[in-house]
């Protein structure tokens, strides 16, 4: 919705010329583009979730201005195409925004849609993506990493889809920033990013959107938004949720607290700010601590959730109750039919290989398919296009359909809150339940973060060597039956993403997976994640590390965690 429409022509500031091409003098709109000699930067290579840097290093002269660069060139026939930009809100978004800016309108894009203030969900640029069928999009964001001048800044390219550029674009970008000699930026004021409507940078008109409408519209098309509001204006529900300071802020006080009706006070944290408040938006356990003691506490509400950075991720509580990420799949797959947009029943399902297997339990049951991918949301887009999965997730707290090509943080929490609106059951009846009819599945996440970078190497190189002579070795009661480091090929288009993880199988059907983050930006981050199954219901009550322990013990014996980390536990749980 446009409340004004400013049309202007940007002026012509004086240049600070260092090379000029283009130029035409009787054409204004041209006369300021600048091409500007650059050198390449070394480490320019996307990882799980696009470019993330130290704000510092994002600060270096030329070092944004390269690697967006570096994208234009990777991409095909995108003159006179619309892009999609905005980002969390952190440190230096509003600055990099206007760069990539200027720089769209000298490489000779025809619009860009920009979030207002600068500021999109990395789902509802997925949405807008789609909705307006645009070339791509520009999200900035490092997600959960922490924010403000001294946090971490990141930037990741986004396709047609509206999903993660796949590898075959992200190799790209990385070979180009190898060698790039120049970029192209147009002089010109600022744009204002407060105010919606439209005008001119150059001869690119830049749109200023409503950064929730659009986002809002799809989610009111997906859920039972009636019903829910029932629920949430009933006297004997309450929820809260926890922004965590970051971008979800406007979009579940617009969505939650007054389309339905939860009420001003709901949203907790509702306000992006530039640092996050000093927090880590991460919604997890350890990271999402002030909601946890309110659903933990005295009186406490009947349902919790988080979100992260950017908007992608959940973090799901009952009262006095934790749902894990992988549970929270499964029991969205297996509740599917409550939700009016997957009543009609689910293509299939995926999930990331760390990801537990409560979800393929749930997939046989419904005799769909179940996919394992590697870590990122980016392999799940081939998938979704194809119609092969409805339904998507991953451990470290994502989930996701098909209705956009990322994972979604408020989608998920909508879906819980249209299961409990259907069920009129507790989150904890909910799972409880889910676990006597499928099973259950311990799971764990141990990282150590902050790793020597060569310590970590030394220990996954190790683990590598070991990994053929495993397979039969007794541990306790465990007996392994497969090892390997797990590879994946991509059912559609065949490519092929080797080094994915190492994967140590059991023959209960128990798994430890140990893999490097490609998030991290300091030293390297080992993940080990742990998985054990519980068909007994009289034992599907112990408290996780416990039952996990004796694992836990095995992945230390065989990775010989301590000694190669230093670090004798994990800094976080989850
Ligand atoms: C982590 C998670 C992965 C997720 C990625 C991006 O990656 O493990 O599941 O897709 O973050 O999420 P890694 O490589 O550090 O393990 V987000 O919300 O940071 O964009
Ligand atoms: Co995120």
């Amino acid at each position: 919705m446009y409340f004004t429409l400013l049309v202007h022509v940007v002026s012509l500031a004086p240049a600070k010329k260092q090379v000029k091409t283009n130029k035409k003098p009787h054409h204004p709109d041209n006369m300021d583009i600048r091409t500007v000699a650059t050198t390449p930067f070394s480490d320019q290579k996307p990882g799980t979730s696009g470019l993330r840097k130290s704000v510092t290093t994002f600060q270096q002269p030329h070092y944004l201005e390269n690697f967006v660069q570096s994208i234009f060139d990777s991409l095909e026939n995108y003159q006179g195409q619309t892009l999609v930009l905005g980002g969390d809100g952190r440190y230096y978004n509003r600055k990099a925004i206007q760069i990539i800016l200027k720089m769209a309108a000298a490489n000779g894009f025809a619009r860009v849609k920009v979030g207002q203030r600068g500021i999109l969900s990395t789902p509802a640029a997925s949405c807008v993506i789609r909705k307006y069928k645009t070339l791509g999009g520009i999200i900035l964001s490092a997600s959960h990493n922490p924010g403000g001048p001294n946090g971490d800044f990141g930037i990741k390219y986004n396709i047609g889809n509206g999903g993660p550029a796949p590898e075959k674009v992200t190799e790209a970008i990385y070979a180009r920033s190898k060698v790039i000699d120049s970029y192209k930026i147009l002089d010109g004021s600022d744009i204002n990013l407060d105010t919606l409507g439209e005008s001119k940078l150059g001869e690119m008109v830049v749109e200023v959107i409503d950064s929730v409408h659009d986002y809002q519209e799809l989610m009111e098309s997906l859920f039972d938004f009636d019903r829910i509001h029932q629920l949430l204006t009933s006297s004997n529900f309450k929820m809260s949720f926890d922004a965590m300071h970051a971008v979800t802020g406007p979009y579940a006080r617009s969505i939650i607290e007054q389309r339905l009706g939860a009420g001003v006070g709901c949203v907790q944290n509702g306000t992006p700010l530039e640092d996050f408040g000093n927090g880590h938006p991460d919604p997890n356990l350890v990271y999402a601590h002030d909601l946890v003691e309110i659903l933990f506490g005295e009186y406490a509400p009947d349902f919790g959730a988080a979100s992260d950075g950017d908007g992608d991720r959940n973090m799901i509580l009952g009262r006095k109750f934790f749902v894990t990420p992988s549970d929270s799949l499964a029991i969205i797959a297996a509740n599917a039919k409550f939700v009016p947009a997957y009543s009609q029943g689910l293509a299939g399902i995926a999930r990331s290989m760390p990801t537990s297997q409560a979800a393929d339990r749930v997939a046989a049951a419904l005799g769909i398919d179940c996919y394992e991918t590697p870590t990122g949301w980016k392999f799940f887009g081939n998938l979704l296009d194809a119609g092969k999965a409805t339904l998507c997730g991953e451990e470290s707290f994502g989930t996701g359909s098909n209705h956009i090509r990322e994972k979604d943080g408020l989608w998920a929490v909508l879906f819980w809150l249209n299961i409990l609106a259907a069920r009129q059951q507790s989150v904890e009846e909910i799972v409880r339940e889910h676990w006597r009819t499928y099973g259950r599945n311990y799971y764990s996440r141990h990282d150590y973060e902050g790793v020597d970078s060569e310590r970590a190497n030394t220990l996954v190189k190790n683990l590598q060597v070991a990994l053929p002579n495993l397979k039969g070795k007794k541990y306790g009661a465990y007996e392994v039956e497969y090892s390997d480091n797990f590879s994946y090929t991509d059912p559609v288009d065949n490519s092929v993403s080797t080094n994915q993880g190492i994967r140590i199988g059991f023959t209960d059907g128990s798994r430890i997976v140990f893999r490097l983050s490609g998030t991290g930006t300091q030293g390297a981050t080992l993940r080990i994640y742990l998985e054990s199954f519980e068909g007994d219901v009289t034992k599907q009550n112990i408290e996780t590390q416990q039952a996990l322990g004796d694992l836990i013990t095995i992945a230390d014996e065989i990775a010989q965690i301590r000694e190669n980390t230093g670090m004798d536990k994990p800094t976080v749980i989850t």
